[in-house]
């Protein structure tokens, strides 16, 4: 079998499965193409995409400006490493700084990368400039957190699939509540180690759990009167999905200012990926002003691909598409549609008990216990009605389409949901 021969679903399913480690369990479809808010599987079925690729493709799958931007980028440049300059990352980093109203910026690949690099940074200006003796340095983090996949990232999960067995665990981690103010202030109270607090402004993983209003605003504050860093983790949050440009911007308006205003929380080390790139390839930033991010000087820290030109061309163009769309502006009003048209049908079905989110990062919870297979079974059923969503954690089912979608489009998918959970039968 020639490797680029047409596959049959079942063909790339088992391939996968014999020559792939088994470490994900996905829905059983084969997608072969995309365009915008559309997915193809191999047999040519078509889908509307409600996963994004975790909230990567923001912009829609294949957006054309950014696939020309990487393309080309890959003709002219790809990788220099970061022994030389490239022309093209101090533009990106110029655009990207700005864009986001910080003093610099520090490439890197994937989200989990970008989360190590932050807490570097953080663990060094505790050293340096905060004055913490060394190896003392904690960093205070939420319960149910998601934050990547690395050895240290998986030590203060406290998700036993992805962190038993794997220790021993690296330490310097103290966990609370997340949404909840008075643990914060207390851990905050306990030590004066205490270097930074890492936070999701809303926790993806767990759930789609969006905090009370004014939380991250007063957990910011509490941490700026004990001289502790807010590090918000905005790699599924940010880039339009919450219907801000970024999920701390709050209810300044982004689109007009790009964001280098006031708002409502301001990071002082803020962690970026997916939509960074809009899909297209692996790019990831941190960003902080010079007070923080100057404690990082030649050696400290880097990465082969991280700042790459065809990275930088990539989320330079990425980054123009969800201003140029206002994608922030559309993902809060079609979210508030589809919050308010589940919202209505949850009062006349017993299957779904609730629907929360902000923007297009939503998710309905399923009537019945953690571990049945309903959400599971419905996602199938959804797939045959011709879109792809994913459960997480048992019953609760995440909705993220791409911000590229039309009111039209929208409608019409809540008509599939809403018909699909009406005929579901367990
Ligand atoms: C997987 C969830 C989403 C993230 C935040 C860092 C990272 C992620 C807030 C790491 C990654 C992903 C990875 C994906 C599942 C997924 C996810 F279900 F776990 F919660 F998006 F919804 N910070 N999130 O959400 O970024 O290293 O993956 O680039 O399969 O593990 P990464």
């Amino acid at each position: 079998m020639a490797v680029l021969d047409q596959l049959t679903s079942q063909e790339a399913i088992e391939l996968e499965n014999k020559y792939g480690a088994h470490n994900y369990h996905p829905l059983p479809v084969v997608l072969s193409r995309g365009e915008g808010v559309h997915v193809w599987d191999v047999e040519g079925k078509k889908y509307y995409d409600f996963l994004s690729a975790y909230s990567a493709v923001n912009q829609g799958h294949c957006h054309p400006k950014i696939v020309d931007a990487m393309t080309q980028q890959a003709k002219t440049l790809s990788l220099t490493s970061r022994a030389f300059y490239n022309n093209m990352l101090g533009r990106y980093e110029k655009f990207a700084s700005e864009y986001f109203g910080f003093d610099k910026l520090l490439p890197m690949n994937t989200g989990a990368e970008a989360v190590e690099t932050a807490l570097k940074i953080a663990r060094k200006w505790a050293y340096e400039v905060k004055g913490i003796d060394e190896n003392k340095a904690e960093i205070i983090v939420c319960e149910n957190n998601f934050h990547g996949r690395t050895t240290t990232i998986i030590s203060f999960s406290n998700d036993p699939v992805a962190r038993k067995n794997f220790g021993p665990y690296t330490k310097g981690f103290l966990k609370i509540e997340y949404d909840n103010l008075q643990e914060l202030q207390q851990a905050l109270e306990s030590s004066n180690t205490i270097a930074a607090f890492l936070v999701e402004p809303i926790q993806g993983e767990a759930g789609v759990y969006v905090p009370s209003e004014g939380y991250l605003a007063a957990a910011k504050k509490m941490c700026e009167d004990h001289n502790v860093l807010f590090i918000a983790d905005e790699v599924q949050t940010g880039i339009a999905r919450t219907g801000r440009l970024l999920a701390t911007c709050g209810n300044c308006s982004c689109e007009d200012k790009n964001c280098s205003g006031t708002p409502e929380v301001k990071p002082d080390i803020l962690i970026l990926g997916k939509a960074l790139s809009g899909g297209a390839y692996p790019v990831s930033a941190v960003l902080a002003n010079n007070a923080v991010m100057n404690v990082i000087k030649p050696g400290n820290h880097g990465s082969t691909f991280g700042g790459n030109p065809i990275a930088a061309a990539v989320a330079m163009a990425a980054l123009e598409v969800v201003a140029d769309e206002k994608l922030a502006i559309n993902a809060d009003r079609l979210g508030n549609i589809f919050r308010a048209e589940l919202a209505e049908f949850c009062k006349e079905n017993d299957l779904v008990k609730s629907v929360r989110g902000k923007g297009l990062l939503n998710a309905i919870l399923i009537n019945d216990t953690e571990d049945s297979a309903t959400a599971w079974n419905i996602c199938i059923k959804l797939r045959d009605n011709g879109l792809l969503a994913k459960p997480t954690h048992g019953n609760i089912i995440r909705f993220a389409p791409p911000l590229v979608m039309t009111e039209e489009e929208l409608r019409d998918c809540i008509e599939i949901i809403k018909n699909t959970i009406s005929d579901f039968k367990k």
